[in-house]
This record gives C-alpha cells, structure tokens and sequence, in this order.
C-alpha cells in the first residue's frame, strides 16, 4: 500500500489505511494492543487491536450522535453512565449540558484512558471534570453489581463486539442495564454497521427486544468505520419520543442539530429488512 509507516484495519476482505507522521503511543496493556498515531489525512487516530475507535477527523459524527441524541429526547437527565469511552470523546458532549450532575464512566482499561488524557487531550480532557467518576473495571460486572434505579440515561461506547466486549451486545447485560436505568431511563448503544456486520446489528436488535419495552435504531456517517453508515440503539421501558425538542439542545456542536433526530431515527427501509430478517 504505502511504503512509509501506515496504520490499517482490516476487516473480514476490506481494508483502511491511513498513511503515518508519527506515532504518538504504542503500548500493550493487559487488554489490548493501544495505539495513537498522527495521520496525514484525519488527524491524530485511536486503535485498539488493530481496530479503528476514533480519528480527530470524524469523531464528531459518533459523539455527538450518541451523546445529544438521547438528551435531546429527554432532557431532565442529571445522571448518566458511559461503558467504554475511554477515549473520553462522549464524556467530553454530556458534559456541555449543565442539568447533568454526574457522569460514570465504566472502562475496562485503565491505560486507554492514561494514553487519551496524554496524548488525545482534545477528547479526554474532560474526564478529569469533577462532575466525572472514573471505575477502571469490567463493565458487564459494574453493571451487574450497580444499584437498581440509579442512571437517567446509559450509553454504550464499546468497542466492536469481540473479545471482552462481546458480551456487551448480550440479554444477559441488557438485562442489567435495565435494572439501573430509571424506569423512565433511555439506553443507547453503538451496533455496527447495517452495511458491514448485519448480523451484529441484528443480534444487538434482538436482545434489546427481548429486553425492554421499546427500542428505536437511529444512523449516522461514521467514514472511518467499516461501512461507514453506523447504528446506534435506543432502548426504555417508557415510550421513545419521536417528536424532538430542539430547545432543549443549546450546546455547541460541529455536526449534530436537535432537528436531525426525526431524520436520523428514520429507518431506511434495507436497515429495516435486517431487523425483520
Ligand atoms: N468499529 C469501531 C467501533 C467502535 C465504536 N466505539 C468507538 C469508541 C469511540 N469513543
């Protein structure tokens, strides 16, 4: 491909690659292979076993989608968890929003976070935000063991549904999301790509099913990800709302706008084959 220093993720008989100025952090920790590197084309890039998390480039698109959509559904939320998202990019759009008082963030590694604060401050600055509690644990065993009723809202900033993460797409795991959610809590979960892994998309879908009382797909453009056209889940025990209060998003953003709720939570109708498949 290039023949100076590059960085690839290959997935199944597709591969993306970004040509290399310089790597920023390279070091296994006791989960992962962690890599930060400064590209050409899409700024600094987070790998995490040769597998593409973030890039300075498009990382709006996927934080701000999974971040301000659930709050601009429902505003009165003042606690929230962040399984995964170690990178911080999340953490760093709830707190844009004043109502909320605290943020949990469960992540397994504790060195993902250590190399985005040094190296990818532009994310995980605000991790260190006192409204912010780090627990450096498994994240299906916090959930398990978090007391009923606790978050307003639940997101799951995973990385791909492999390895130590796999169970996170699991029933077994939703069903304890359910458990410290509110009962008019919203859980939304990154799912893969329709285009790319169909079949996580649809057993993320499924088990959510079996879950919970309602469920909603929403998309956005993720350029960097196989497929590029991503899913995230919405889940409640209370009915999603479809109709979007746009005056309760007032944070500034590059990409996301409270009006690209309705849009984004319209399914194309080949998401939708996959769902009913
Ligand atoms: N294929 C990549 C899926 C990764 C989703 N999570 C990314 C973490 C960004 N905060």
């Amino acid at each position: 491909m290039f023949s100076s220093l590059s960085i690839s993720e290959i997935y199944k008989n597709t591969a993306l690659t970004f040509r290399v100025k310089e790597v920023l952090y390279r070091e296994r920790s006791p989960y992962q292979m962690i890599e930060i590197v400064d590209t050409y084309d899409w700024g600094k890039v987070l790998q995490l076993d040769g597998l593409m998390m973030t890039s300075a480039k498009d990382e709006i698109f996927y934080h701000e989608t999974i971040a301000h959509l659930p709050v601009t559904l429902k505003p009165t939320i003042e606690k929230a968890l962040v399984i995964g998202g170690g990178d911080g990019g999340t953490v760093r759009e709830l707190l844009k929003y004043p109502q909320i008082k605290e943020i949990h963030l469960a992540e397994i590694d504790e060195e993902v976070v250590r190399a985005c604060q040094a190296h990818l401050p532009e994310l995980a600055g605000g991790l260190s935000d006192p409204r912010v509690k780090c627990f450096f644990q498994d994240a299906a065993l916090f959930v398990q063991d978090s007391p009923a009723k606790t978050y307003d809202l639940i997101i799951s900033d995973s990385s791909d549904p492999v390895d130590f993460a796999a169970v996170l797409i699991e029933g077994s795991f939703f069903e304890s999301v359910k458990r410290i959610l509110k009962p008019d809590g919203i859980f939304i979960a990154q799912t893969n790509s329709p285009l790319a892994q169909p079949e996580e998309v649809k057993a993320a879908w499924d088990n959510l099913k079996r879950v919970f009382a309602y469920q909603q797909i929403a998309w956005s453009l993720i350029p960097i990800y196989p497929g590029a056209f991503w899913t995230f889940t919405l889940a409640s025990q209370s009915e999603i709302p479809l109709k979007i209060h746009p005056e309760y998003h007032k944070p500034e953003t590059l990409f996301w706008q409270a009006e690209f709720s309705t849009g984004l939570m319209t399914v194309p109708p080949f998401v939708r084959q996959i769902l009913d498949s």
